[in-house]
């Protein structure tokens, strides 16, 4: 449905009119930068492009108390009544194209005009108050944004996610006591000792009245937090609170100090990262994201990260995160005490903030490596861009599959006699139609680990489910990959004679019994509930997934998966985060054309379809997870949220 991308060449106008050096980081390069690098990409010419209106008084009145307009002598007399603010005779006529530019987004994608999109805009917005400009900030542009669409689109639920290093506390002072905007905001902290030093910016501050619980703060109280920070505050406490909330949009104060080589920030997150933030937020509200630029101060890696963003709305997938993912003390005992003040408020962290017993009675106990190899984690990732995004290899191509036209129907098939010495091992696999899936299967897999195609479904005869799987595998492992995660639901075994050499992370989710027979072998209960689901994804699936760091992932629904569609649409979506989106679904032959339908749609990088107000998780399913997180968690770190467990 395509992506906006909001400006207006005007907005370069205001800048410093003299000494400050607080001030003077906020410069028009910010804004030429970015969009240089937009171009130079390729990735300004795939956007709608919007050209930014100015807001009008009534629209600024949402929010702001009153707007004055000065001649230029009054403007650094007036400048020094604010925190951080220089004003300039174009001042104003910026802040109300800036606050025009979020609302013509959220125009855009709540009209359907486009799925989502990015405004780039000067001054940025999320530090100023009802009636004061504050840090570098005149209206703000994201609150703005938030009460119009409640106002103007009757929405009733929106996620506010503010990535910028710096508190938000304009957006959390406006919607304190509002049910209706959950505000989440990371900066940094430093106990207090970081602008703007307020009380109020810990994670103590939940909100107030009605809004009890509606304000996340996560503190980060040391400099250098990087990737593995930032995905660990999203799964363990953003998307749960997100999830469990179920917005009907989301705005993004996208600010890109919080990047590495930032002056302000100081924090060491790759541009990377945001790729995976934003793909990560494209999983709720029907992928109805809208990005506002704060601040990003740092030219260079401003502009990559605002390229990373822009591309992931696009639906390209998240290049591989780069360094070792094994999150901080300071941040794990930040994202803890996060999840600590807001439980009270919250179901899907409720039943997980009481600490369970360590071992469930007669489990089997976790006899893993010490560690993963780091040789193997530190091995670069290849990951060109394809020249096919998803292809789609079904035995008997349904008519009734109706998919976006870039999704390509593979006719190709691998030779008969290398298909056949594939076979040879598996007698399920002697039948001809087993072998013909298995040519296509295998063509599909050598696409993908060449580099031509990104991500594929592939369809597996009912009776040869296990084979053709172990055939995947071992095809994988033998033509490039370093690392394979597979994911497998339903009877799916281990393939008995696989390597346990740390090269393949075998996850089976299915009835029964949650067990970590090594490091590697991991199998838990498929939740029968959406919440229980959320948890295990968000909880055990993507931890593991993050810290493995696979580069190519399979996806198998086997015999008796019991998953949903709009379930599995969601776990490939979020799968796609790994491997720079290298995910082979593999699917049974009998699957309806829905279900095969939705997955090339979400692999291809559509937004799954919301789950809608989750159920919680049942008291066995979080048990079931407590337990393989004590068991795995020392091993990958992913999975931590409480800086107590390690040693
Ligand atoms: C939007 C933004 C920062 C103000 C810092 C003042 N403002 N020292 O990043
Ligand atoms: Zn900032």
């Amino acid at each position: 449905m395509g992506t906006a991308l909001v400006y207006h060449e005007d907005m370069t106008a205001t800048r410093l009119l003299w000494d400050d050096p607080e001030c003077e980081i906020e410069r028009p390069e910010r804004l030429t930068a970015a969009l240089d690098r937009l171009r130079q990409r390729g990735l300004e010419q795939r956007c709608l492009l919007l050209s930014a209106r100015e807001a009008s008084e009534e629209e600024l009145g949402l929010v702001h108390r009153e707007t004055q307009v000065l001649g230029k002598e009054e403007l650094q007399a007036l400048s020094g009544q604010f925190d951080a603010i220089c004003f300039h005779p174009s001042t104003f006529h910026c802040a109300r194209l800036a606050a025009g530019a979020g609302l013509q987004l959220v125009d855009a994608v709540l009209t359907g005009a486009v799925q989502n999109g990015l405004a780039l805009v000067r001054p940025p917005g999320h530090h100023s108050q009802r009636a004061a400009a504050n840090g570098f900030c005149v209206f703000n542009n994201v609150a703005i944004a938030a009460a119009h669409a409640k106002q103007k689109h009757g929405l009733h639920r929106i996620l506010v996610v503010d990535w910028d290093v710096h508190h938000g506390q304009g957006i959390q002072y406006l919607f304190e006591d509002d049910p209706s905007i959950l505000y989440f905001s990371w900066h940094r902290y430093e106990h207090g000792r970081f602008w703007p030093f307020l009380r109020e910016s810990d994670a103590d501050a939940v909100g107030r009245g009605q809004g009890l619980g509606f304000t996340v703060n996560l503190p980060w109280n040391q400099v250098g937090m990087g990737n593995a920070d930032y995905v660990a505050a999203f799964l363990h406490l953003l998307l749960p609170l997100a999830f469990e909330f179920d917005p009907e949009l989301v705005l993004v104060s996208a600010g890109f100090d919080s990047a590495i080589g930032d002056p302000e920030g100081q924090m060491q997150a790759t541009p990377e990262c945001f790729a995976h933030l934003t793909q990560l937020l494209q999983v709720l509200a029907g992928g109805r994201v809208c990005a506002v630029l704060e601040g990003g101060y740092h030219l260079e890696s401003l502009a990559e990260s605002v390229c990373m963003t822009v591309q992931t709305l696009l639906g390209d997938p998240a290049p591989p995160l780069s360094g070792s993912m094994v999150p901080c003390q300071s941040a794990l005992e930040s994202i803890q005490s996060a999840r600590a003040a807001q439980a009270p408020h919250w179901k899907s962290l409720q039943l997980q903030e009481e600490r369970p017993p360590p071992l469930l009675p007669g489990g089997p106990v976790c006899k893993g490596a010490a560690s993963a190899p780091s040789s193997l984690l530190d091995q670069p990732c290849l990951c060109p861009a394809p020249s096919v995004r998803t292809a789609v290899a079904l035995t008997a191509p349904d008519i009734t599959l109706v998919l976006p036209p870039d999704v390509i129907q593979q006719e190709g098939s691998a030779l008969r006699e290398e298909t056949e010495a594939w076979a040879r091992p598996h007698e399920s696999l002697a039948r001809e139609e087993a072998l013909a899936a298995l040519g296509k299967l295998l063509y599909l897999l050598d696409g993908m680990l060449d580099g031509q195609v990104n991500s594929g479904i592939a369809a597996t005869p009912a009776s040869a489910a296990a084979a053709t799987l172990d055939v995947a595998i071992r095809r994988g492992l033998s033509h490039g990959a370093q690392r394979l995660l597979c994911v497998a639901l339903g009877q799916l075994d281990r393939p008995p004679d696989l390597a346990h050499d740390g090269r393949s992370l075998w996850l089976n989710i299915r009835g029964k019994e949650a067990a970590a027979l090594s490091m590697f072998h991991v199998s838990t209960p498929l939740p029968a509930m959406t919440g229980g689901f959320l948890s295990c994804i968000l909880g055990l699936v993507l931890p593991l997934a993050y810290s493995f760091q696979p580069d190519l992932v399979l996806v198998a629904l086997g015999p008796g998966h019991g998953l949903q569609g709009r379930h599995a649409a969601l776990l490939a979506a979020m799968l796609r985060g790994l491997a720079g989106g290298r995910v082979l679904a593999l699917l049974e032959e009998d699957s309806t054309p829905q279900l095969a339908g939705i997955l090339a749609r979400v692999l291809n990088g559509e937004a799954p379809p919301s789950l809608g107000a989750s159920s919680v998780a049942s008291p066995e399913d979080v048990r079931a997870l407590m337990y393989l997180r004590g068991q795995l968690e020392p091993q990958w770190k992913m999975l931590q949220c409480h800086p107590h467990l390690v040693a």
